[in-house]
């Protein structure tokens, strides 16, 4: 990089460093354009985004169909609240609720306030339909979980980064190790106990897979003692890891699914929870809500994003070709001392530095990676996610794992 373009990137990085929040150490390099998987710089040069902003944007950046809905749309109408009807939201809830095969949905933005919805929509469920003592209600969540960052979801995070210096935390909470049926057929037998919220494959916590049958196990043991099954498939969901949802692998359907990010192709916040009868209308009306939820603007653009996944079979191409991924990067690691593995599902896959969480070697891989053109980020120290969109085609995906393998054998060289 000469100096000018320097100077152009350095004064991107000073703006934020000085006018913004310092919550975020971000990769240093600014991004202008996005097309697909592809990701360009202000600076013009182009990379394979391996991130897709956290599964945000499965379909692709700025998938032409989903932003010409967004554009025609915008014209019309955005935004109403639910104070009045409008002409959009019915048409996305039956098209939403039809897709997942589930009586309704209860839209809103972020996913954390989707996952919000889902707490207190088990806490209301476990007062009027278990029998719940008022206030002794209590939500289940496993070790590594993350769900967001409101004093809710950071109540439940075993995290230190994530809840330390944010006390005190929400009550009603307890956590047991993950992918660990004693500990939870143990908790979940307390009568007072309203729900068991969890992610099929936990993202943030480096692509930890469960055991195969884990996901039946926790639906057969959540039927056993009446306690809704919440599976928030906020980052699985949608196509990434190879089916339309995670839980999809086995025969566990949930009683709540929570879903955000890629709901709308990574183009506006759109989440959503989903749920039977029997439990959404635990809600009465002015029980909850939000502005901006189930907005005209934002259920189009839902609606346009699904039928992307869905007709595109990103589904499936996430399959195969996290298959081949998997497969190249074993290939590569029975030889090499920097990677220790290579695990996840679909297009949601992670790699294991052969160093401590506390080393900085993965991040310098992924400097060198966006060197070498492609973007990914280290999740927990030596922890490394890839994920990119599911619209890779084979051959990029082929060039890809070329250019990681090509960065990897620079660090192994320095061993
Ligand atoms: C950040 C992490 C990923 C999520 C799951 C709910 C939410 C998320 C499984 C909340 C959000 C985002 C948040 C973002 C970075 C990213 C992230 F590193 F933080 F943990 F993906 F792993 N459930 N994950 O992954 O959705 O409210 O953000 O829309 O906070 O830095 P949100």
């Amino acid at each position: 990089m000469n100096t000018t373009e320097k100077t152009l990137q350095n004064y991107y990085f000073d703006l934020e460093a000085k006018h913004g929040a310092h919550n975020y150490k971000p990769l240093p390099v600014v991004l202008e354009r996005g097309s697909g998987v592809f990701l360009w710089d202000v600076n013009g040069k182009k990379y394979y985004d391996f991130l897709s902003a956290y599964s945000a944007v499965n379909q692709g950046h700025c998938h032409p169909k989903i932003i010409s809905v967004l554009n025609e749309q915008s014209n019309k109408l955005t935004l109403t609240s639910r104070a009045f009807y409008n002409n959009i939201l019915g048409g996305y809830e039956k098209f939403l609720t039809d897709l997942f095969s589930y009586d309704k949905c209860l839209p809103m933005n972020s996913g954390v306030e989707a996952g919000e919805t889902a707490v207190k929509l088990a806490r209301k469920w476990g007062y009027e339909k278990k029998g719940i003592k008022k206030n002794a209600a209590k939500i289940i969540f496993p070790e590594g979980n993350f769900w967001g960052r409101t004093l809710a979801a950071i109540s439940s995070s075993t995290d230190p980064t994530s809840y330390n210096g944010f006390g005190p935390y929400m009550p009603g909470y307890e956590i047991i190790p993950y992918n660990n049926l004693n500990a939870l057929e143990n908790k979940l037998s307390d009568p007072n106990c309203a729900a068991f919220m969890f992610e099929p494959i936990q993202g943030e916590a480096g692509v930890i897979v469960p055991k195969e049958g884990y996901l039946e196990q926790v639906r057969n043991l959540c039927t056993k003692f009446n306690v809704l099954m919440i599976a928030d498939e906020i980052q699985t969901g949608i196509g990434r890891t190879g089916k339309m949802l995670a839980t999809d692998y086995e025969n566990a359907r949930p009683d709540i699914l929570v879903l955000g990010k890629a709901l709308s192709g990574g183009v506006l916040p759109v989440s959503a929870v989903l749920s039977d009868d029997p439990i959404m209308l635990c809600l009465n009306p002015g029980e909850h809500g939000s502005t901006f939820g189930g907005n005209p603007l934002s259920a189009a653009v839902s609606t346009e994003a699904l039928k992307v996944v869905i007709d595109e079979n990103l589904a499936l191409n996430a399959k195969n070709l996290g298959d081949i991924f998997r497969e190249e990067m074993n290939l590569y690691i029975t030889h090499s001392k920097i990677v220790k593995l290579v695990r996840g599902k679909g297009l949601l896959n992670a790699i294991v530095i052969n160093d401590s969480p506390e080393s900085d070697t993965a991040w310098k891989i992924c400097l060198k990676l966006r060197d070498n053109g492609l973007l990914a980020k280290p999740t927990h120290g030596n922890i490394i996610r890839f994920a990119p969109p599911l619209v890779i085609s084979e051959e990029q995906l082929y060039d890809c794992v070329k250019i990681i393998i090509k960065t990897l054998k620079k660090f192994e060289s320095n061993d």
